[in-house]
């Protein structure tokens, strides 16, 4: 059976009005990515990482899908193989296509207790500190994977990469590790790779085929 790995990252929501982390230097209020997307980061100045968030979170807020998510949630639907996505994004665009995504670098509207693990949805505004529903630990934080911790669900992502027929990747810069290998791993299982980005990725070497657009114009045209 046609297994199709679908690699989605801040491009493919571009067009939808959410920024993208390197078009803009990689910088929020002139401070750099990584130094508020770690837990180091969160540890040193939570007022900070929070604000980052709630923006992004009533960014996300205000977004729709475009005609990418669109394409992939049809094509999900109706291709006779299985398709599964993979988003690097935190937000939920896909889903509000129709899409069932797995999230790899979690998700804006969950809150997560760095004491006991819960998770719950984020309010819009998440305060500082931030209580937990269950244990009452002021520990809330959001549900992202920050540099240094483990992606989720990568057991069943690298299962799926190595048993894809087709691997895509669209809208994503391969500058950030583990998903910047996938294409690697998707090759090596003998699948077809085809980049679908505005300019060429870091990675795009790598890749047996490479579409240049934006993605609300290639996606649609790749999956028709
Ligand atoms: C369009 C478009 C349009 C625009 N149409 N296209 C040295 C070497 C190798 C690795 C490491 C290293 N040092 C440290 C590491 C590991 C580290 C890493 O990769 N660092 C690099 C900076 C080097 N990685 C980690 O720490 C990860 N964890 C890890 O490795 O754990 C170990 C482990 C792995 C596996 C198993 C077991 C253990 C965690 C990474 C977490 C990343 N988190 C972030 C921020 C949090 C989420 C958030 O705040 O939203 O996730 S970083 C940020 O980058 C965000 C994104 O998901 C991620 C990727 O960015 P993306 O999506 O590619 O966006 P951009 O902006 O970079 O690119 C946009 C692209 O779209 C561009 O190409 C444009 O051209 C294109 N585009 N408009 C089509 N209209």
């Amino acid at each position: 059976m046609e297994k199709i790995v679908i690699l989605t990252g801040a491009g493919i929501s571009a067009e939808s009005g959410i920024n993208t982390f390197r078009d803009s230097g990689g910088l929020w209020e002139n401070h750099r990515l990584e130094d508020v997307a770690t837990p180091e980061a969160f540890a040193r100045d939570p007022v900070l990482v929070q604000g980052f968030y709630n923006a992004r979170r009533a960014a996300a807020a205000q977004a729709r899908p475009n005609p990418a998510h669109t394409a992939l949630a049809e094509l999900q639907r109706h291709f006779p193989g299985e398709v599964i996505i993979v988003t690097q994004n935190v937000d939920a665009l896909h889903e509000a296509a129709g899409a069932q995504v797995l999230h790899m670098h979690g998700s804006l509207d969950q809150a997560l207790c760095a004491a006991c693990d819960h998770r719950w949805p984020a309010p819009l505004q998440m305060r500082v500190p931030e209580p937990c529903p269950a244990c009452g630990a002021p520990r809330g934080r959001p549900d992202i994977v920050w540099f240094g911790e483990i992606p989720y669900h990568m057991e069943e992502i690298i299962g799926h990469l190595e048993s894809c027929t087709l691997f895509a990747a669209i809208g994503t810069s391969g500058q950030v590790y583990p998903a910047a290998g996938f294409v690697q791993a998707a090759d090596a299982a003998g699948a077809h790779t085809v980049e679908l980005n505005l300019e060429a990725s870091a990675v795009f070497s790598d890749f047996a085929e490479v579409r240049q657009g934006p993605a609300s114009r290639i996606v649609p045209a790749w999956v028709a």
